[in-house]
């Protein structure tokens, strides 16, 4: 091999390369994509049977213990709520709760994407409260531009400052006796954390889906996904943190069916499987650097 027909060997690789990783560059949580035929909306209603998917999730080991609020800086929320804990691990006999559990993506019987499908946005409106300087409930989902409506029912100011990535971020202040305020997201999202200016103690997470298929385990670690058409589907579990934990599951849905996902999270459970974001090939390539 003559030193000219080496160099356009190692140029051609390398391009090829390139190609490689730029295409796997995209592997994040993205907002609806553009529509691009004139604003009609396409996407296909599933109308046939449909299935749930219910489980239990649990935590493994012994759970960090909740701790006391210090709520000096706001004496009204020590009158009204002597006792604050933190709740960012919630397990009540070895069951948690507070996860966010959501289809992430599959096939529909008949082939079709999930995503193909669209579903209407929820005329009802979602709540979040505040009482007793306390987001309730603290993880919560809502559709895409479904109505969210925040309540204080304290006698004293809060300050709503959810902070998104693909999302507008806002920061609006609620003083005691306010009328709630109002607010959408337009753009799907996993999860959005929410806190208070006023109170940094006060978090709550939202999930923004473009499809009500999606439960938040409840204190008992139950939670049920219903109304999903048939189909083979990733589940994701996510649980908040300081880097929130996601776990996948595959699942098969029938018509009618009742098909059971359980998952679990703590001390035992650092074996399973990793966050669906982070399973990409483990292939690295040098000489292009990470990306
Ligand atoms: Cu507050």
């Amino acid at each position: 091999m003559n030193k000219q027909t080496k160099v356009w060997l190692v140029l051609s690789i390398a391009l090829s390369l390139l190609a490689i990783s730029s295409s796997c560059g995209g592997n994040k949580t993205e907002g609806p994509a553009p529509n691009t035929n004139g604003g009609a909306a396409t996407a296909a209603k599933w109308t046939g049977g449909t299935g749930s998917i219910s489980g239990v999730v649990s935590f493994n080991g012994t759970p960090p213990a909740p701790k006391k609020i210090d709520t000096a800086a706001d004496p009204v929320c020590g009158q009204k709520n002597p006792n604050l804990m933190t709740d960012d691990t919630m397990v009540k006999d070895g069951k948690l709760a507070n996860v966010f559990v959501y289809i992430k993506e599959g096939t529909v019987e008949g082939g079709k994407k999930l995503a193909d499908y669209s579903w209407d946005t929820p005329t009802t409106e979602v709540q979040l409260d505040q009482n007793g300087c306390h987001y309730a409930p603290h993880v919560l989902g809502v559709m895409v531009n479904q109505k969210l409506k925040i309540t204080n029912s304290d006698a004293t100011q809060h300050n709503i400052h959810p902070t998104p990535k693909l999302n507008q971020e806002w920061n609006q202040t609620q003083p005691n006796g306010a009328p709630p305020i109002e607010k959408a997201f337009n753009r799907a999202e996993i999860l959005i954390p929410v806190k208070c200016n006023q109170h940094p103690w006060m978090k709550a997470y939202i999930g923004v889906m473009k499809t009500p298929l999606f439960a938040v385990s409840s204190d008992t670690g139950a939670y049920e996904i219903k109304g999903v058409p048939p189909g083979k589907y990733t589940v994701i579990a996510w649980r908040e943190g300081q880097t929130p934990e996601e776990k996948p599951m595959e699942v098969t849905v029938t018509a009618n069916g009742s098909a059971k996902a359980d998952f679990s999270f703590g001390a035992a459970a650092t074996s399973s499987i990793k966050p669906s974001l982070q399973m990409m090939p483990a292939i690295e390539f040098p000489m292009l650097g990470k990306h």
